[in-house]
This record gives structure tokens, C-alpha cells and sequence, in this order.
């Protein structure tokens, strides 16, 4: 099965921060996920370079807007790298590739009937780069997300016919239910839609960095057009001499934040539907990562910066806690405090001191030999079914769900250690045939915890697992793999800060 997941594409003109790292995590522990079970699959992230705010920030700093976005997406492919994202292509919207393609579409969107010249008039909030409609404006013509002033625009440009999408959208979420999850985003989208949609600029005039329109080069693309065709057009220039659209098109899951769900649940799936395309089969809509009560973000300076995390925890550290801490869907605080105190109680002392007592167990008795044996009954019932549940729970995005699953499972083993006290075992020769099958299903444990924790801890899993002596990362259950493995000790895979 093919399996394409995307994350939104970040400004250009903005600094990574946890926020973008957040989505990128996510999409990966999918994307890794999925992989584990064969799937064939694609993987993108990248970055928004055109619009307006871009073009002002770069003549602000005496740059030109190409200059400014490579900075930019150097920065967001160093950041992305570093949190360990497994992504198979990094979009830019400068990209050649995209830029023809979106042409192509836009063209198809006009043979189509869906363009008209008209002109607009209203209120335009440059740092949404959004066109407000009058609910959306808040006291004195501010924008109701950046509470800062409106511009007042009218310029003639090319509309986009939004409203004639109204009952299509309608029906698609009606016939789709679970097509954007969380259900209240499905909600929230289906309320503006039937709301009333009205037409749309698609183009500006007034501005030059930008995708220009095939027909009348003198405007250039609405940058949400063009942003959120990266979508799609990534997977015909991704890989050269090859076109993915055919194998991944449409996209199993999009992973945004809720800042920019309008955009993706309205504008999207009827650009797509108007240029004759399908829409995407699922997008996953999650909250905000807040710092105390207010929303991380580069303009209000409460950003936690993920390469100083990475730098004292470790990536895995940082893909753990953010979906163990921040319920996926919900908003979450999230804070350094909290970092160390679930690194300290769950990566140092639940996972990681729970291997190294495993692993130095089967040292000290067994000579580093995991002994062949029957898995334990105490607790072949605990993991009955565990790798299904995962993959059902991560079928629907439930990132920090399946996460609670496998952590159930850590503690059920922490549990087993005391219960079946193998330091007491190991001392007198009649228990030897008992304590053969504890090691062994101590270790089998570990192996199923770690092979389904890979794609939130990449790096420690894959370290345990060669401890473990069987590095494969392919799901399989408790007592799948027979003993007599080599087992080595390794240094603590999450050191006590
Ligand atoms: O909106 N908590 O780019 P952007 C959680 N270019 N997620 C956060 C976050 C936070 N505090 N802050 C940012 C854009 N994000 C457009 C997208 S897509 C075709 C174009 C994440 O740089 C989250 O995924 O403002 C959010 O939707 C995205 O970054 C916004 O990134």
C-alpha cells in the first residue's frame, strides 16, 4: 500500500522553532511507523517561500527574497535533520519543479471555468496573508490572530469561484466523516463552510515575488494557492526522470496545526476538485504547543528552541516528550521543567534503566547468552494483541495514544522485574529453568517495546535493539523471536541529567 504523509510548510521568512519541529516529528513517527509495515511510502516537508511578507523582510534587511528564503530554508532543513525526520523530499515553492507544475494546475483551474477577472475590495492581513471576511475582523480592523491593524486593499485580480464549491465540500465531509480529524475540526471547517463561502482572490497584482499566472504574468499567485499545491506537486520533480503523482496522489494524511485549517479543509480540497484533482484522503488537525498560556511563536519571542533541547536531551528525548506531554489534537504546555521530569522518571528510569538492568542480567547469569525459553504466561496476555492496537491506533494518527499503549507495556515490565525478583533466582540452581524464562521474556519484551517504540526513539531503539542482539525492526509479537542471542551491555541509553 502506498502511504504519502505531509506536514504544512513553513514561512520562509521565520525561524524554526519547536512549533514546526512539533509537525515534522509527527509526520515522521508515521511515516517511520508505516515503513515498519512494509508500506510504501513518502514522506514530505519543506518550506513556503513566496508572498508578500517575504518580499518585505528581505527588502528590510537590503536582501533579495531568494537570498532571504535560502538562509531560511537552510535553517528548517538543518532543524528538520536534526529531530531526526526521515522525510524523502524537503519542498521549496522557488523550486523550479513547483512552479511549473503549479502553473499547470492554475491553467487547468481556468480551462476548467472556475477563473474570472473581478475586482477586489476588503481587508487583508499580510502576516496571515489572508483576505478577512467580516467575521473574521476583530475591533478597530484588526486581524483577530495577530491583533495588529488590516490593510484596506482594492486592486483588480483574478477570482477564484470558492463559493461554487460550497455543496461539493459539504457532501465530501458529509460522505467522508473521518476525513479531518479531530472530529470538532471537521466540524469547525464544516461550519464555515456552510456559512456561506464567497470567492476568493487568486492572484495580487501589486506584487512581484511570486508564481505568475500563465496568462497574465503581470500577477502573481494568492500565496495559499501556491503553498498548498506543494502537496501535490512535489511528487512529480521529487525523485528525477520519475512522476510519484500516480502511485501517491492523494495524500493519506496532511498533519497541520489548526492555525491554518481553513486554508487546508476549504481552499484546498476545492482548488483541487475545481482543476479536476482528488482530494486528499485525510488530514489530521492538531493543537497548539503552548509555553504557560500563550501559543509558541516566533512574534511573541516565547519560543523554546528545539536545538538547544536536541543538544541537552537528545532528539529522542524531544520526539518522546512532546507526544507523551501534549494529548495530539489537543493544546498543551509544554515547558523545560517538564522536560526533565519526564526524562528523569520515564526515559532514564522506566526505559532505559529497565534495559540496562536487562541486558546486565543476562550478562551476569547467563554469560551474555539470552537464554531459549517459553515466553511467560504472567505476561504473554499483557502483549496479546499490542502491535495490532499500535498500528490501529496510528492508522487514525493517535500518535500519543499508541504511545500510552507501549508505555502501559514498560511498566508492566518494570513491574515483572520486582515480581519475578531474577536476583533471587539466580541464586540457588533449582530455579534455573524459572529463571531462564524470565531473562528470556524480560528480553522479548524489551524487543517488542523497542521495535514499536522506533519511530518515536529511533536512535536508543536501534542501540537496545543490537544490544538485544536482533537489530530487525519488523513488528512482530511477544515471543516471536527464539532466544540465544548474544546479548551485550551498553552505556545508559537516557544518562541521569
Ligand atoms: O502557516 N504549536 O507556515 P508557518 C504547534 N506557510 N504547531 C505549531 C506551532 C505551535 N506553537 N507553531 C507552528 C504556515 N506550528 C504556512 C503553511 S502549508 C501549505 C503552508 C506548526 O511557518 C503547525 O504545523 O506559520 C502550524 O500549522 C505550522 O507550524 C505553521 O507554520
Amino acid at each position: 500500500m502506498s502511504y504519502y504523509v505531509t506536514t504544512p510548510i513553513y514561512y520562509g521568512n521565520g525561524e524554526p522553532h519547536l512549533g514546526h519541529a512539533y509537525s515534522t516529528m509527527a509526520a515522521d513517527i508515521l511515516a517511520r511507523h508505516m515503513r515498519q509495515r512494509g508500506e510504501d511510502v513518502f514522506m514530505l516537508t519543506g518550506t513556503d517561500e513566496h508572498g508578500e511578507p517575504i518580499a518585505q523582510a528581505a527588502e528590510k534587511e537590503g536582501i533579495t527574497p531568494q537570498q532571504l528564503v535560502d538562509r531560511s530554508a537552510a535553517q528548517f532543513q538543518d532543524m528538520v535533520g536534526k529531530v531526526d525526520s526521515t522525510h524523502d523530499f524537503f519542498i521549496r515553492t522557488t523550486d523550479r519543479g513547483h512552479i511549473e507544475r503549479v502553473q499547470q494546475v492554475v491553467n487547468r483551474v481556468k480551462e476548467n471555468g472556475h477563473v474570472y477577472k473581478g475586482i477586489y475590495e476588503g481587508w487583508y492581513c499580510p502576516r496571515c496573508a489572508d483576505f478577512k471576511s467580516d467575521n473574521e475582523i476583530g475591533p478597530g480592523d484588526t486581524c483577530l490572530i495577530h491583533e495588529t491593524p488590516l490593510q484596506r486593499e482594492e486592486e483588480e485580480n483574478w477570482f477564484f469561484r470558492l463559493s461554487a464549491f460550497q455543496e461539493p465540500l459539504e457532501k465530501l465531509y458529509e460522505e467522508n466523516p473521518g476525513m479531518i480529524e479531530p472530529d470538532f475540526r471537521r466540524n469547525e471547517a464544516l461550519a464555515f463552510i456552510r456559512s456561506g463561502l464567497r470567492d476568493v482572490s487568486l492572484s495580487r497584482s501589486k506584487l512581484s515575488w511570486g508564481v505568475p499566472l500563465p496568462w497574465d504574468p503581470d500577477q502573481v499567485m494568492y500565496v495559499w494557492f501556491d503553498a498548498l499545491l506543494n502537496y501535490y506537486t512535489a511528487l512529480s520533480y521529487a525523485r528525477q526522470g520519475e512522476d510519484l503523482t500516480e502511485k501517491f496522489w492523494p495524500a493519506s494524511w496532511h498533519i497541520l496545526a489548526k492555525d491554518i485549517l481553513k486554508f487546508h479543509a476549504v481552499y484546498w480540497p476545492a482548488f483541487l476538485l475545481a482543476a479536476g484533482l482528488e482530494p486528499p484522503q485525510r488530514m489530521f488537525i492538531h493543537g497548539y504547543l503552548l509555553m504557560g498560556e500563550k501559543k509558541m511563536s516566533k512574534s511573541l519571542g516565547n519560543v523554546l528552541d528545539p536545538f538547544e533541547v536536541i543538544e541537552r536531551f537528545g532528539a529522542d528525548a524531544l520526539r518522546y516528550y512532546c507526544f507523551r506531554e501534549v494529548t495530539f489534537g489537543q493544546d498543551g504546555s509544554i515547558s523545560t521543567a517538564g522536560f526533565e521530569a519526564r526524562y528523569e522518571t520515564e526515559l532514564a528510569n522506566d526505559f532505559g534503566n529497565l534495559a540496562s538492568r536487562t541486558l546486565a542480567m543476562v550478562g551476569r547469569y547467563r554469560d551474555g547468552i539470552l537464554p531459549a525459553a517459553e515466553p511467560d504466561p504472567l505476561l504473554t496476555a499483557d502483549f496479546d494483541g499490542i502491535v495490532g492496537r499500535v498500528g490501529a491506533l496510528l492508522d487514525q494518527a493517535q500518535i500519543g495514544q499508541a504511545l500510552e499503549e507501549i508505555w502501559v507495556l514498560v511498566r508492566r515490565l518494570n513491574r515483572y522485574v520486582e515480581e519475578s525478583q531474577p536476583w533471587v533466582l539466580a541464586k540457588s540452581d533449582g530455579d534455573a529453568v524459572r529463571l531462564d524464562q524470565v531473562l528470556y521474556s524480560l528480553a522479548e519484551g524489551l524487543r517488542v517495546v523497542s521495535v514499536l517504540l522506533h519511530p518515536y526513539l529511533p536512535n536508543s531503539s536501534a542501540t537496545l535493539l543490537r544490544a538485544l542482539g536482533e537489530p530487525s525492526l519488523e513488528l512482530s509479537g511477544f515471543g516471536a523471536r527464539p532466544g540465544g542471542q548474544h546479548v551485550e551491555r551498553i552505556e545508559p541509553l537516557f544518562p541521569k541529567l
